[in-house]
């Protein structure tokens, strides 16, 4: 790679200069790789190569009599609609899993077992409790807890045709019943999963529409994994509040043993958080000042938001954390790690660890999490990266000095707080009030990836930046929220350089009363990728102060550079949701016609919400800010109506 190119890969100069580091010693990173693929082969990025089963692939050559179907007749519009609702399969199970994970956890602190963890916020269980109708007057924390876990767990694999209990007691009265009528209320979420592969198997369903929906439903499931992985992951580590820490490579440390933490559950890291803090003499005994934790991916934004660990980096330039040579161990659980970073760490003395038993990297260490001595564990885990540390090459380190500070830690209980400085009795009507007045526009949740189909982070940071000067109050979660980290907007420094005047006067006003330790930020971190539950939260109380339902309320999402299965699936229940939602890629749908209609603009007949697909920085903030003002407008009208109307009846 070229300098021009390096400056076309990533806009963060953390990454460009460890890329100059990375093409020096020879080793091909994710950004070469990303390079080599190309060009893609046309039937994989249109959507239109069906590999489910053995006689495929199958690609559809519309003007080739006989090519166009698949060796059993599939049409391009079946091939597009299943490889599109597998997709959201396999986000379900990874966002499940995990949240199916810490309920089995909370499960067996209330038995009494997994004796190093415990429930940390009460309050929040108690919340949760109400909220789901688990009794609470007169109980022991425990007997609660141990409902609370069953009823979470009771949402994977109900027989019946109840609806899953998170998602029934979570959204607007509109939605529920919109998601009965259009029959993708999910009773289990693994049922859904088991149920769409089969539903998508070769001669099952070929009705684009009824798989649309059985992924939509898939979708719901998805959703209900995340928000009762937040919920419980609240419960047994305690509800983020405001925290200030620091973002991108500098905050590795040359003096410290630097650990870093990536992959997403907070089991485990957590836990190393923790144990951390009892064990700085070790690491100074071996010649260190320290211990210094810092986080990668979702698992970073877990420990940011509870505990103020500092991000490293977030998913495409993870290799380059390792390219500092700062880096004496990375710990890894589940998703998002790039099996590349073993070669990479023989390059130099870091270590990679492994922690769980359905992912794993050969050649790297394996420390198997148990969650019966999870301390143990992640004791043994900090001893290695110490260990690791005493082989550390000073011929190999690339400092960085690139690192901003970060203001984080925004649940939807610690927004709320915010809200409540203005107006204890009302909280929520200090946000839908300012957009009701046309001080702010509306709401815009930025969420998902890193796609090296664009330029690394620049479709984060230049939407945002147009979204701030538009005046959009905007939330964050996932690797969208770790650019703006990186690049130092999480920061009031970056209201008073990016928000328009009325987003100004919003954030001050609450600024002044809140007191906080910290100033605002341009943009609300609310956390890891499955802490999108928690943004949903705030539509919904939106919706409901507004009076309407959810696809009235103005308010959008938008993954600027989408990559996982885990995004596809989060999109897709935003639209379900009645959410526009904007993503700085082409999906594979554009194969078949009828497909992408029905995502981009039918969709939204059904449900209020619809994909607007826009890799352009420039156009995709226009959009978005089109349908904000569409919403505002129309709520506006609609409003003036109601009074009208009320007052006519009135006489
Ligand atoms: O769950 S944003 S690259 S780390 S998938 Fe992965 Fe995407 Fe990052 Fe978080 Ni979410
Ligand atoms: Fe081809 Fe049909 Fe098999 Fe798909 S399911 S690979 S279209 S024969």
């Amino acid at each position: 790679m070229s300098e021009m190119e390096f400056e076309k890969a990533t806009v963060d100069p953390a990454a460009r200069a460890m890329m100059v580091k990375a093409k020096k010693i020879g080793y091909l990173t994710t950004f070469d790789r990303a390079k080599a693929q190309e060009p893609r082969c046309n039937f994989g990025n249109t959507g239109i190569c069906c590999r489910i089963c053995m006689q495929g692939p199958c690609r559809i050559i519309p003007k080739k009599p006989g090519a166009n179907k698949g060796i059993c007749g599939a049409q391009d519009y079946t091939i597009v609609a299943r490889n599109t609702v597998r997709m959201i399969a396999g986000g379900a199970a990874a966002h499940s899993d995990h949240g199916r994970h810490i309920a089995t956890t909370v499960l067996h602190v209330a038995e009494g077992k997994a004796k190093d963890y415990k429930i940390t916020d009460s309050a929040k269980l108690l919340k949760v409790a109400e909220r789901i109708g688990v009794a609470t007057a007169g109980r022991q924390i425990n007997e609660i807890a141990h409902d609370v876990a069953t009823a979470a767990l009771n949402d994977f694999g109900r027989l019946d045709d109840a609806p899953c209990t998170w998602i029934e007691t979570t959204v607007t009265e509109g939605r529920k019943r919109k998601f009965k009528d259009t029959t993708i209320m999910p009773s289990s979420i693994n049922g859904s999963i088991a149920e769409l592969l089969h539903q998508t198997h070769i001669g099952v369903d070929s009705d684009p529409i009824n798989i649309i929906f059985g992924g939509l439903k898939v979708s719901l499931g998805d959703l209900d994994g995340e928000y009762l992985a937040t919920d419980l992951s609240d419960v047994l580590f305690g509800t983020p509040q405001p925290t200030v820490s620091e973002a991108n490579l500098g905050v590795l440390d040359p003096e410290m043993v630097n650990i870093c933490l990536h992959g997403h559950n907070p089991l485990l890291s957590q836990m190393v958080v923790d144990v951390a803090r009892e064990m700085q003499d070790e690491a100074k005994a071996a010649g260190a000042k320290g211990l210094k934790l810092s986080g990668i991916c979702c698992t970073g934004n877990e420990v940011l938001m509870r505990s103020g660990i500092s991000i490293a980096t977030n998913f495409a330039t993870q290799e380059l954390a390792i390219m500092t040579g700062l880096v004496d161990a990375v710990v890894v659980d589940v998703q998002c790690i790039m099996p590349s970073l073993r070669s990479l760490a023989e390059c130099f003395h870091t270590k990679i660890i492994t922690t769980m038993p359905i992912s794993k990297i050969p050649g790297s260490y394996h420390f198997e999490f148990d969650e019966e001595h999870a301390a143990a564990s992640a004791k043994a885990i900090i001893r290695l990266a110490i260990e690791s540390y005493k082989q550390r090459d000073p011929n190999k380190i690339s400092l960085s000095d690139q690192k901003n500070k970060v203001v984080a830690g925004f649940s939807m209980e610690a927004l709320l707080d915010l809200f409540a400085a203005v107006n204890p009795e009302n909280p929520i009507s200090v946000l839908t009030d300012a957009i009701k007045a046309g001080e702010i526009k509306g709401v815009a949740v930025f969420a998902g990836c890193n796609n090296l189909k664009g330029t690394h982070n620049e479709n984060h940071l230049e939407i945002a930046k147009r979204m701030a000067a538009a005046d959009v109050f905007m939330v964050g979660t996932g690797c969208a929220s770790q650019a703006y980290a990186m690049a130092g907007l999480l920061t009031g420094e970056a209201v008073e350089a990016y928000a328009g005047p009325g987003l100004k006067a919003f954030l001050k006003r609450i600024g002044v009363k809140a007191d906080l330790k910290a100033e605002l930020p341009l943009i609300f971190h609310m956390g890891s990728c499955v802490d999108n539950s928690r943004t949903i939260s705030l539509l919904t109380l939106m919706a409901n102060e507004l009076g309407v339902d959810t696809p009235e309320v103005p308010f959008v999402a938008s993954a600027p550079e989408p990559m996982s299965e885990k995004a596809v699936a989060i999109g897709s229940w935003f639209v379900s949701m009645g959410v526009p939602v904007h993503i700085g890629v082409i999906a594979p749908t554009t194969g078949s016609e009828l497909v992408h209609g029905v995502v981009t603009r039918i969709a939204e007949d059904v449900f209020g919400g619809y994909f607007i697909m826009e890799p352009d920085y420039r156009k995709g903030t226009d959009k978005l800010l089109a349908a904000l003002d569409d919403r505002a407008w129309k709520l506006r009208i609609r409003s003036e109506a109601r009074a009208k109307y009320a007052a006519s009846e009135a006489k």
